[in-house]
């Protein structure tokens, strides 16, 4: 390519009522960095959330720093502080000011409703680099593809996978790109470029991409239309690789099926693991299929070092409009029993409940969270976003006491989008029971 063109990547800030970094890692910005390092550009990274957390806690998680910012009219009435979490604006033109000027600028983006992150980040970049085009992709770009393309000030918003698409952008916007096909095939990548970072406390760690099946409320095929494993040896050697390298013992899987076919996958990246005398403590922040769980695969999560699990189970009332295709009546006791059995403490299981869903009765909540710790397990309640494009996006359009459709920033979970009668003493009230 004659000489390497120079480009910034940039994970954007966090605008929202409350963030924290419970494993958060740009996985999906990382793997685009390492792929075109090594097709010979230079890259440069700008992690806004890469900055010491205000307050650690254990495995490496921890708080973002915030500084209050105004909270956009479409919030008002909220009573939270808004803010924007992550590196100062100062910080951020200081870490602009260190690197070449950039022939192209890449900005990811997660949650749709932290758009404003985008923005913010887009705009600070501009003003540094005036005239160098801006490409846009990842999760918000994906999900809400013409809100970007009319609010994000990036000149291109790319949807879905970016390693197969980014040559293509990236002649558009002038710059040289390598010959040949793009790779479509996730064995062949190189590891995400977690070396860029200056703050890592774990491993982000994928060891699958997609799912194959269909939950109503999931975004998983919008982004990721094909399910697609990687050769369990090809993660063995990964997880060796960087912890050789960095050290780290806490690892988080962002996988979104990681007990699919176990014998052929996870229970075989664990025994060569075990086989090689590797030892990690591995969490899981993403829910786990808890059908999957059987007597052996519990064993296997007790052995080799689980630390945080977490299940995904939207609700134990089980209805016959089930929303979630990963359980039926009885596996989540069957699941518990068996994590049990094997030495997990009730405290260290946790069971995602699904709150805030369209049409959802409180009762129901209380309910599930009174059975989940009868079965011996905590109950954590995970608060309902509503997704465009996912099946279950009318309904919460319909049940939503906003206009769902006129803003991003509507389906911050924080906000029960969905349950017309949402307020805080309700929400404080069901989170003390799961709690005690
Ligand atoms: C791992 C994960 C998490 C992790 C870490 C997330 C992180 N990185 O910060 C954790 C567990 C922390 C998490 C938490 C939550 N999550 Co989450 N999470 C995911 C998950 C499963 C995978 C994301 C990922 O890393 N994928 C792997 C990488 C390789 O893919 P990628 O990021 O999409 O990147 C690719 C492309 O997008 C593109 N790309 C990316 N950037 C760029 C840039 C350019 C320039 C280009 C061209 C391309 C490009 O190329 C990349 C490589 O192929 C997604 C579902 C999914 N399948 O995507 C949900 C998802 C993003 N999460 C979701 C939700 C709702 C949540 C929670 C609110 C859950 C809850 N109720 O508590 C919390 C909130 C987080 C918070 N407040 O801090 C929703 C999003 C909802 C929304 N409105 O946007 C999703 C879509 C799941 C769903 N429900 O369908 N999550
Ligand atoms: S099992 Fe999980 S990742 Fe798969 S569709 Fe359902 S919620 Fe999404």
């Amino acid at each position: 390519m004659g000489t390497s063109p120079v480009l910034l990547l940039i994970n954007p800030w966090i605008y929202d009522f409350a963030a924290y970094d419970f494993f958060a890692r740009p996985l999906g910005l990382l793997y685009l960095a390492s792929f075109l390092e090594s097709q010979g550009y230079q890259v440069h990274l700008l992690d806004c959330l890469d900055t010491p957390h205000t307050q650690d806690r254990a495995f490496g998680v921890g708080r973002y720093p915030k500084e209050t910012a105004p909270t956009p009219p479409a919030l008002h009435g909220i009573p939270r502080r808004y803010g924007r979490y992550g590196i100062t604006a100062a910080d951020f033109r200081a870490r602009l000011a260190a690197i070449p000027k950039p022939d192209a600028i890449l900005v990811t983006s997660l949650m749709t409703y932290w758009y404003p992150g985008v923005q913010a980040a887009i705009l600070s970049a501009q003003e540094q680099f005036p005239g160098t085009p801006v490409i846009m992709g990842g999760i918000y770009a994906t999900l809400c593809p013409e809100h970007a393309r009319a609010h994000s000030a990036a000149d291109m918003v790319v949807t879905g996978p970016g390693e197969e698409s980014i040559f293509k952008h990236l002649a558009a916007a002038g710059l040289p790109v390598p010959a040949g096909p793009a790779p479509d095939n996730s064995d062949a990548l190189p590891y995400p470029a977690l070396h860029l970072l200056s703050h890592l406390s774990y491993l982000p760690i994928l060891t699958s991409r997609g799912c194959p099946l269909n939950c109503l409320y999931c975004a998983s095929r919008l982004l990721q239309p094909h399910y697609r494993r990687r050769p369990p040896l090809a993660v063995v050697e990964e997880l060796g690789y960087w912890q050789e390298r960095l050290r780290l013992q806490d690892v988080a899987f962002y996988d979104d099926a990681l007990l699919l076919d176990p014998e052929n996958h996870l229970l075989v990246i664990l025994e060569e693991l075990a086989r090689r005398g590797l030892s990690f403590r591995f969490h899981t922040p993403n829910g786990l299929h808890t059908r999957l769980i059987t007597p052996e695969v519990a064993r296997w999560l007790q052995r080799s070092g689980f630390a945080t699990l977490r299940l995904g189970v939207e609700t134990t009332a089980l209805g016959l409009e089930r929303l979630d295709q990963k359980i039926q009546a009885g596996e989540l006791e069957e699941a518990l029993a068996n994590l049990r059995e094997a030495g997990f403490r009730p405290e260290e299981i946790g069971v995602y409940l699904l709150i805030g869903l369209p049409g959802q009765e409180e009762e129901e909540v209380v309910n599930s969270i009174l059975r989940v710790k009868e079965l011996g397990a905590a109950p954590v309640l995970a608060q309902y976003s509503p997704i465009p494009g996912t099946a279950l996006w009318p309904q919460a359009v319909a049940a939503s006491r906003y206009d769902l459709e006129s803003d991003p920033l509507l389906h911050n979970n924080s906000l029960f989008p969905c349950w017309p009668q949402f307020s805080w003493e309700r929400y404080t009230r069901l989170k003390r029971l799961a709690k005690n």
